[in-house]
């Protein structure tokens, strides 16, 4: 008989290490087993059976294929009853309809591999003797029950639609048997934890279910399961703590019934009027609102009865007031960006150069200065962390033009409306390397971005590329709880690495795919940002490898661009191969470009990389008309590169896209390589095998084999 009582026990969870896993071929020793989908538990099909019953007829359920109708039919022959062939006949198609009718499923009942039964005496040692009779691996006496005992057999589903009946006749059938019951099975659930398909985060903050951009049900007519997926870090016990987030604004209410708990009066400032209480300054129309409306969405406090909860609730949250003076000087933003860079770890900016769509600007010689101390010393050497919003300057503008936001120190975030279309706002760029959520499109006040407001109110309606930024800096601090180790670039990595596609879209800007296959977006960068997924991810990561800089080229010779069609340059680099800066795997790449023209604002430049990848380094900007300035050795960053190999042909092409002709000189073309020599995720570890990360180990591994072939080859040749 097929499955008889020899056969050893399987451990449990040998099947289906993933739920949808099918196992054509048998192991030696055991039978073959098949596993199926269902719902959100699986369930399997062991050849046990001397006449296996048909599955039941779920739509779900995958039919049989023919090799194993096959085995089935052979077990059937085996377990044949002596006699006639009519009389066989007769007695199996008896046996078929007692089994249909009998062990019909009960409607939405589950049977279980466990069996009470009950004997007429006998003791252990007759129940032991009975079990392994009828194939049962285990037995085990019940307390509760005279003469009561549990078998259970693994070889049985866990989890099946129909009751065993055979299981069950055999053992009453038996004469030292009282009764034999197959245990029905049904749900509980551990007090506290939530499949993650099923969320049910319970918070009683009144705003709760109206941040959609925690848990997206489809809120404010928002698309579901488009949000940050704090659900699953939370789950995972990461909320924040021991991570500090400064809010570089115009102050924050730290008297906020919402925030004081996880206010640090320590790491704050206020740099604009000197003294160590940044409260924002009092104006009519509530002006000064945008610090606490950014300082909520991080670190606003969970289960409080008050507004809503941060994205990282048991983080602190450090007020560096700084924007509220007439005008900004380099040593505020320097003094903003370099303050305790010891106790705060992620500096959140939601500012920079006016979004008015004819401004090229960046940060000054003090603050490159600190953001450069930032990275090199802040945490211990690991690097501040330094978020940016992309900007709010829509269209007309290109954040490549924001030397803040384009900078490779910072984590520049762009922003996506609860539908998965940008905001009107947005601006796009190369350097976006991710986004989260916003509103700026959708009248629906919902469909705001819901916080902690003045004087200890809350608001639906906090909105901008401004509300993105913060919403980062709170997935990086559950980031940073996972593994405090993680530095500046190693969150750069994650971020690529986790980020999503999700269902963002955009008509202009499709998806497209580097030349390493890591999917990114010219406005969403690598994608929205992923909470759970990047938690997970930052537990087991390892540093990587260390960055080097090389000068992939220049071009210094003055060259013209035709007023109609492209200036077409190439640029063939080696990327310092043979030296000490090789760079081999990219991170980031600068075109440093010095171009003067007629209309600045008509300027258009794209860059291609030798993997084939095209950045839009800059996009047409109509209302910029400057016609002096131009662009003096300006760092144009693109992170649409990320991972790929510099070596090769870089091709640059500038245009005019203007109604009117225009004229215009390219001075300088300067490649500037940032990245690894050694591969950046051959030491990580891969537990999804459909994630960028297992992608992207796969490419380096292949590479790496080749490069090693092609020397070896060399070599013989050179000895031949
Ligand atoms: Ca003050
Ligand atoms: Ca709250
Ligand atoms: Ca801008």
């Amino acid at each position: 008989m097929i499955g008889s009582v020899a056969r050893p026990p399987l451990p449990l969870g040998w099947c289906c290490p993933s739920a949808a896993v099918e196992h054509t071929s048998a192991p030696p020793g055991r039978s073959s087993l098949r596993c199926f989908p269902l719902a959100s538990a699986t369930l399997v099909w062991f050849n046990f059976f001397p006449h296996p019953p048909p599955l039941p007829s779920f739509g779900r359920f995958p039919s049989r294929p023919p090799a194993r109708r096959a085995a089935s039919a052979g077990a059937q022959r085996g377990a044949m009853p002596p006699g006639p062939p009519l009389l066989r006949a007769l007695l199996l198609l008896l046996l078929l309809l007692l089994l249909h009718f009998l062990g019909a499923p009960a409607r939405g009942a589950v049977y279980t591999n466990h069996f009470l039964v009950e004997l007429h005496g006998g003791g252990p040692a007759e129940a032991e003797r009975v079990a392994a009779e009828h194939g049962f691996v285990g037995v085990r006496k019940l307390p509760f029950l005279e003469s009561g005992y549990f078998f259970y057999y693994n070889g049985l589903p866990k989890a099946r639609r129909r009751r065993s009946l055979q299981h069950k006749l055999r053992l009453e059938k038996d004469s030292r048997v009282r009764k034999a019951v197959q245990q029905e099975g049904f749900i509980r659930r551990k007090r506290g934890y939530r499949d993650i398909n099923d969320i049910d985060i319970n918070m009683n903050d009144p705003l709760f279910t109206k941040q959609w951009y925690l848990i997206n049900t489809g809120q404010a007519d928002g698309t579901p399961g488009l949000d940050l997926n704090v659900a699953e870090a939370w789950e995972l016990g990461y909320t924040g703590k021991g991570v500090t987030i400064g809010i570089m604004d115009d102050g924050i209410d730290y008297l906020h019934p919402d925030l004081a708990s996880n206010y640090n009066a320590k790491a704050s400032y206020d740099f604009s009027s000197n003294d160590p209480y940044p409260y924002p300054r009092y104006t009519d129309d509530w002006f000064n609102s945008h610090g606490t409306r950014c300082a909520g969405e991080v670190s606003a406090a969970a289960n409080n009865n008050i507004c809503g909860v941060g994205v990282a609730y048991n983080s602190k949250v450090a007020g560096i007031r700084m924007l509220d003076q007439p005008f900004m000087t380099d040593i505020i933003e320097a003094s903003s960006i370099s303050h305790m860079p010891q106790v705060i770890d992620i500096y959140s900016a939601s500012w920079g150069p006016t979004d008015n769509g004819k401004t090229v600007d960046g940060p000054r010689e003090l603050t490159l200065q600190a953001m450069a101390d930032g990275v090199n010393k802040g945490r211990g050497g690991k690097g501040s962390i330094y978020v940016w919003a992309s900007g709010d300057g829509g269209s007309y503008d290109d954040c490549n033009c924001d030397g803040y936001a384009s900078s490779m120190w910072t984590i520049s975030i762009n922003s996506a409306i609860n539908d998965g279309r940008t905001a009107l706002y947005d601006e796009s760029c190369s350097s976006t390397l991710a986004s989260t959520f916003s509103n700026g499109r959708k009248r629906n006040p919902e469909a705001g971005v819901a916080t902690t407001d003045l004087y200890g109110n809350c608001t639906l309606r906090h909105s901008g590329t401004s509300a993105a930024a913060p919403e980062a800096a709170g997935v990086f601090a559950l980031a940073l709880e996972a593994n405090l180790h993680l530095t500046w670039r190693d969150m750069q990595h994650l971020t690529v690495l986790t980020s999503k596609r999700n269902q963002l879209h955009d008509e202009v800007h499709r998806w497209r795919r580097n030349g390493v296959g890591l999917e990114f977006n010219h406005l969403f960068g690598y994608g929205v940002l992923d909470a759970g997924a990047m938690v997970k991810m930052a537990k087991d990561w390892k540093t990587v490898p260390e960055r080097f800089h090389c000068v992939g080229g220049s071009i210094q010779e003055p060259e013209k661009i035709p007023p109609s069609g492209k200036l077409f340059l190439t640029l063939t680099t080696n990327a310092c191969e043979g030296k000490e800066n090789f760079v081999r795997y990219l991170e980031h790449v600068q075109a440093v470009i010095t171009v003067n023209s007629t209309r600045r604002g008509d300027l258009n430049i794209n860059m291609t990389s030798p993997m084939g990848t095209k950045s839009i380094l800059l996009s047409r900007r109509p209302r910029d008309d400057d016609s002096k300035v131009g662009f003096d050795k300006w760092p144009f960053m693109t992170t649409h590169t990320w991972g790929e190999d510099p070596r090769g042909t870089w091709a640059l092409e500038m245009g005019f896209v203007g109604s009117q002709p225009q004229q215009g000189v390219l001075k300088e073309w300067t490649l500037m390589l940032h990245g690894t020599q050694s591969a950046p995720y051959i030491d990580q570890i891969v537990k999804d095998y459909q994630s960028k990360l297992a992608m992207s180990k796969k490419e380096e591994l292949e590479e790496e084999l080749d490069e090693a072939v092609e020397r070896s080859l060399k070599s013989i040749l050179s000895k031949n």
